[in-house]
């Protein structure tokens, strides 16, 4: 048993790895990606989802991250409260926390939105996380994918697939679910 615990750690730490060390040799660090720009994906009410994008998923993979950049072109904050799409049994909004020198993923309520800064989705920070995948998310692909915002409502844009990255989605240790 420890045996093999032991060796799954090891497996995740060397899938983690890579990333680690970009981190460490002047690359930038995920968490200093700069908020994308440009013409944005979709856009509902004075919200606009620009350049989203999922990584490409191992063929048993269960689940996916997706990231975008969210502006705010109103007056007052508003929030992505929830998502769906048709490839997934469920979405939820996560974020992740360093504990105890572990990336751990943990649910989050919402994601604000505040006029003038723009919230930006990354791997190893704020994500939107598909869970229970119907079917892996081959590069090149795209899917749909639904926003739900507490103000501006609905709206639904197509995610295009990327290549898989070198920290995979389902690569880092995530809390048991409460049910
Ligand atoms: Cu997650």
């Amino acid at each position: 048993m420890k045996t093999l615990f032991a060796a799954a750690l090891v497996a995740a730490l060397a899938a983690a790895a890579p990333a680690l060390a970009q981190g460490g040799h002047g690359h930038p660090a995920p968490a200093a990606a700069p908020a994308a720009s440009g013409a944005p994906a979709a856009t509902v009410g004075t919200i606009a989802i620009v350049a989203p994008w999922a990584r490409a998923t191992a063929p048993n993979a269960r689940v996916g991250g997706t990231y975008m950049t969210l502006t705010n072109d109103g007056e007052a904050v508003d929030r992505l409260v929830a998502a769906s799409s048709p490839v997934a049994e469920k979405v939820e909004l996560h974020t992740h926390l360093m504990d105890n020198g572990v990336m751990r993923m943990r649910p989050v309520d919402g994601i604000e939105v505040a006029p003038g800064e723009p919230s930006v989705l990354r791997p190893g920070g704020l994500h939107v996380m598909l869970i229970g995948l119907k079917q892996p998310l081959a590069q090149g692909s795209r899917f749909p994918l639904t926003l739900t915002f507490e103000t501006a409502g609905a709206v639904t844009l197509d995610v295009p697939v990327q290549a898989a990255g070198a920290m995979s989605p389902d690569g880092h240790a995530m809390p048991q679910p409460a049910h």
